[in-house]
């Protein structure tokens, strides 16, 4: 597809949503597969001045019904729309819209409770492009990308559309759910210079090729990652194995993309790199005082402005133009080393799990007295779920294991349940997960 078709796709997109009646600052929501029509319908939003807002086409009924109602969209595009890109001839003049109008919101779920819509404005809506694109990927023209993480997500967002498409690049769009044959399939047909993924996906990967996948990355120049931490020996397993680093970075929702990041000059596996330029970052002491080790805290060219109606959390995550990010960090010599969150949060597969969703599951089931969840490196150094449950009787684990696939999304599913006598509490009876991690490391 040209950039002449893109154009005329996000033309056709903006009257046909004109004609729908959507007007300047109303919402769009777009639950939409990757493909040409997510980007038309985005741009096209976004071209009569509407506010497109991605939902994810993974999570369930009831989430999404929240969030559309959140969002007050004023109409829904789906995979079956495409009558909405049919050719219409006239070309459509942008709508005057300011730097400072809102651009596009994005819903994160991140600490505990309903998601909330991240507002981004125009002005820093490209961003992306100056920052990690120029200094990290250094995209050109004669790029071709290929993300692992789907346009509905932020990381996605910016891999597949923003900073490609400011570029002028090229880009892979696959419709299907990530799977690491797949991938390696798509890689070898469509030849991609740019790899971005997420830890989990290139522990795939590598497994993949180690079991005897065909797997060339002779057209790749770059591989990026995000989402979690990058575990240094799956770094080196990769680097050894395709002779090319895993660059790795840390961003947000919030902080619009990612900030901190390694460098093909400059990689240290087990650190998230230095600040990309364009960023400040801050480690913050319990104190409030600037330290070596705290909470991180980022301000720049991509920062969102805060929650749609959720003054308190805005309040929170927003200060003086700082995004409160809650990740724990060390900085030495000017490098960031993640240390973990400074709530009860996981992150699994480069997506948040709430240990409170997956325990109120488990304890749905009769015989769980009391359970906890926590997150535990598996045999790459990635988080995934572990639940300890005090059981009332003998229920077979494959029980609990059923209750939890039926009722959670797949990423928050214990990998592990372990039944235990008792779990570890205060003398006020609060659960101690600290202690839980310290015996799971032990
Ligand atoms: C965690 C990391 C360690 C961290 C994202 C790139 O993941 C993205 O956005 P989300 O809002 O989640 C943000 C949280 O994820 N995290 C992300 N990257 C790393 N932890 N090392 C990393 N490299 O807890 C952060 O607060 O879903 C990633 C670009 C745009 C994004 N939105």
């Amino acid at each position: 597809m040209s950039y002449r078709d893109l154009a005329a796709m996000q033309d056709s997109a903006a009257l046909g949503l004109r004609d729908r009646g959507v007007r300047p600052g109303e919402r769009v929501a777009l639950v939409l597969r990757d493909s040409p029509h997510f980007i038309g319908a985005f741009l096209g939003a976004a071209k009569i001045g509407a506010i497109p807002v991605p939902l994810s086409t993974l999570v369930r009924p009831d989430e999404l019904d929240f969030m559309l109602r959140d969002c007050g969209a004023t109409l829904t595009i789906t995979d079956a729309d495409a009558d909405l890109f049919v050719d219409r001839p006239a070309p459509v003049v942008a709508a005057p819209t300011s730097a400072d109008d809102m651009c596009f919101w994005q819903y994160s779920s991140g600490t505990t409770g309903a998601p909330k819509a991240v507002i981004h404005l125009h002005r820093r809506a490209l961003f992306p492009a100056e920052g990690h694109g120029r200094h990290v990927a250094r995209i050109s023209a004669d790029d071709r990308v290929y993300s692992t993480a789907k346009l509905f997500f932020s990381y996605g967002l910016n891999n597949s559309l923003v900073i490609p498409l400011a570029a002028g690049a090229s880009v892979v769009l696959d419709p299907e759910r990530f799977s690491p044959d797949r991938a390696w399939r798509l890689i070898a047909a469509e030849r991609p210079t740019v790899l971005y993924s997420v830890p989990t996906a290139y522990a795939a990967l590598l497994a993949a090729a180690e079991a005897g996948t065909p797997a060339d990355i002779a057209p790749l120049r770059v591989c990026i990652s995000a989402g979690e931490a990058l575990p240094a020996p799956l770094e080196e397993r990769w680097h050894r194995r395709f002779g090319l680093p895993i660059l790795d970075g840390i961003g947000s929702t919030e902080i619009g993309y990612i900030a901190i990041s390694n460098t093909t000059d400059d990689v240290t596996p087990g650190s998230s790199g230095r600040v990309i330029p364009g960023y400040e970052a801050r480690v913050v002491g319990p104190d409030g005082a600037d330290a070596t080790e705290g909470t991180l805290w980022v301000r720049g060219g991509s920062t969102a402005v805060g929650y749609h109606d959720r003054p308190q959390a805005t309040a929170t995550a927003f200060r003086d133009g700082w995004v409160v990010t809650g990740d724990r960090y060390r900085v030495e010599n000017g490098r960031y080393y993640h240390l973990g969150r400074d709530d009860d949060m996981l992150r699994v597969g480069a997506q948040w799990v709430s240990p409170l969703e997956v325990e109120s599951v488990l304890l749905s089931h009769p015989s769980v007295a009391e359970c906890a969840v926590i997150g535990r490196a598996d045999a790459d150094g990635l988080l995934k779920v572990c639940a300890y449950v005090v059981l009332r009787d003998a229920t077979p684990p494959s029980e609990l294991d059923d209750l939890c696939a039926e009722r959670l999304a797949r990423h928050k599913r214990p990998r592990w349940i372990e039944s235990v006598d008792e779990l570890p509490k205060t003398a006020t009876g609060k659960i101690q997960r600290f202690r839980l991690r310290e015996e799971t490391r032990a």
